[in-house]
């Protein structure tokens, strides 16, 4: 008979070992890919026998699946053990089902601490992570940012759409209203109205929001601690990895196109619906294929879409030719502000509240000023100012300069593209102009 103290360290040497060979290195991938938890493991007295505890996440016959994986492969772990831990002979291993651990946020306690573990331990390649839980999981939450945009919108719905053909449960949800002229992509998706009484437990995947901020403003942690896990998926090179997951790539034009390759890899048909939205996203973030991002596989994907059902002309008539006369009234009072410095090339305008409120505009009919603007020869920078309430304005930017937006946006917390940022200023309009121009010379001008 061991002594009670070898006996328990012995234990706590197994435990660890198996914790380690379970989440790195089996290569079986019921094992890997599912999550499992060595919780415990009881030695007899004489060492010759270790009960293992498995907890698996998920339902019966995972868990089952993962047991048997592990007792097929019982040979093999025994002798890496061997290979590591000093025992004159390594114990039979017998693998259990642990039932007792219910308690779903501990688990997910222990799920976040290995899934950082193994990130540290040099992480795999983000896109087959998030292939991975996306094929894992079943239930869903996809979430974009508030102020939705074509990409923002049209990720959201076709990801979504892609996964319920895999018959999977999937809702949607955005902060804010959704602008009127993308609301031809959301028939028949179900929304959430109110996250705050959606079901526990699910996966977050977000998209196309740099920063976690621009999902649901203040609370995040309370929203982030409602899912499973998270999943981040951007192309906003000022992503700041905020998910469990986070695939994060600027060298996509779109998070439509990022979606695209998702829904390719993993062999969901492409139907008309999902075409529609994903050529909105990829159409209205490459500037309908004129900006600097419109790429060659940009190009390539909107082929298919268009072979796929998408008609370019409806859609561009639905985003961009059926605006509002309200809209064209803000547009007018807008331009009627814009002050451009010819040396500089810098441009400002702006649409204050009390425009909104004498045009009968919305907050979403500002979408637009800025790139009539742009349009301007003697424009090479612009900056837009949106006043959201009394003392606070959200800035964009489009830089045609080559003058890299993003710079002046960090100065100010924000984020975004090379040629496209914005940022948000707690400050009234007149002194959020004299800032940005001051801060632009500084930034591009002096030395
Ligand atoms: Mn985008």
């Amino acid at each position: 008979m061991a002594q009670p103290l070898r006996i328990r360290r012995l234990e706590e040497q197994i435990k660890e070992e198996l914790a380690v060979m379970i989440q790195q290195e089996i290569k079986d991938p019921d094992i890997r890919l599912n999550m499992t938890t060595v919780m415990a493991v009881e030695l007899n007295g004489d060492l010759s026998l270790a009960k293992v505890f498995i907890s698996v996440l998920g339902d019966k016959r995972t868990q089952k699946t993962v047991i048997e994986a592990l007792k097929k492969a019982t040979g093999m772990i025994r002798r890496n053990l061997a290979k590591r831990i000093r025992v004159r002979r390594m114990p039979e291993l017998r693998f259990y089902p642990d039932d007792q651990i219910e308690n779903l946020t501990r688990l997910e306690e222990i799920y976040h601490e290995l899934h950082k573990q193994a990130e540290e331990n040099g992480a795999r390649d983000p896109f087959d992570e998030v292939i991975n839980q996306l094929s894992l999981q079943d239930e869903f939450l996809i979430v974009s940012h508030e102020y939705p945009d074509g990409d923002a919108l049209g990720s959201q719905v076709a990801l979504a759409l892609g996964l319920r053909k895999l018959g999977k449960n999937v809702q949607v949800f955005n902060r804010g209203p959704i602008p009127e002229c993308y609301v031809y992509l959301t028939e028949g998706m179900e929304w959430v109205e109110d996250w705050e009484t959606m079901p526990r437990g699910r996966t977050g995947v977000f998209l196309d929001a740099a920063s976690q901020d621009r999902l649901i403003g203040e609370g995040f942690d309370r929203f982030k601690n409602r899912f499973f896990q998270t999943i981040n998926i951007d192309h906003h090179a000022s992503n700041s990895g905020y998910g469990d997951f986070n695939w994060v790539d600027p060298g996509y034009s779109a998070v439509g196109l990022m979606v695209y390759d998702i829904l390719k890899r993993m062999e969901i048909d492409i139907d008309r619906d999902i075409a529609v939205a994903l050529f909105t996203a990829i159409y209205t973030d490459t500037g309908r294929f004129s900006f600097g991002n419109a790429d060659a596989r940009s190009f390539e994907a909107a082929t298919e879409l268009v072979q796929c059902g998408a008609v370019p002309r409806d859609i561009f008539g639905q985003v961009y030719a059926s605006r509002p006369l309200e809209q064209i009234h803000l547009l007018q009072r807008a331009m009627g502000t814009l002050e451009v410095d010819r040396d500089s090339g810098l441009a400002t305008l702006y649409a204050s509240r009390a425009m909104m409120r004498d045009t009968g505009a919305r907050y979403e009919h500002t979408e637009g000023i800025i790139e009539f603007a742009a349009t301007c020869r003697d424009v090479g920078f612009v900056v837009f100012f949106k006043e959201l309430e009394e003392g606070r304005v959200k800035a964009s930017i489009r830089s045609k300069n080559g003058r890299d937006a993003t710079l002046l946006a960090l100065k100010f917390g924000g984020g975004g593209h090379p040629a496209a940022a914005g940022y948000s200023l707690d400050l009234g309009i007149e002194d959020a102009i004299a800032k940005t121009r001051e801060t632009y010379h500084e930034l591009y001008e002096e030395n």
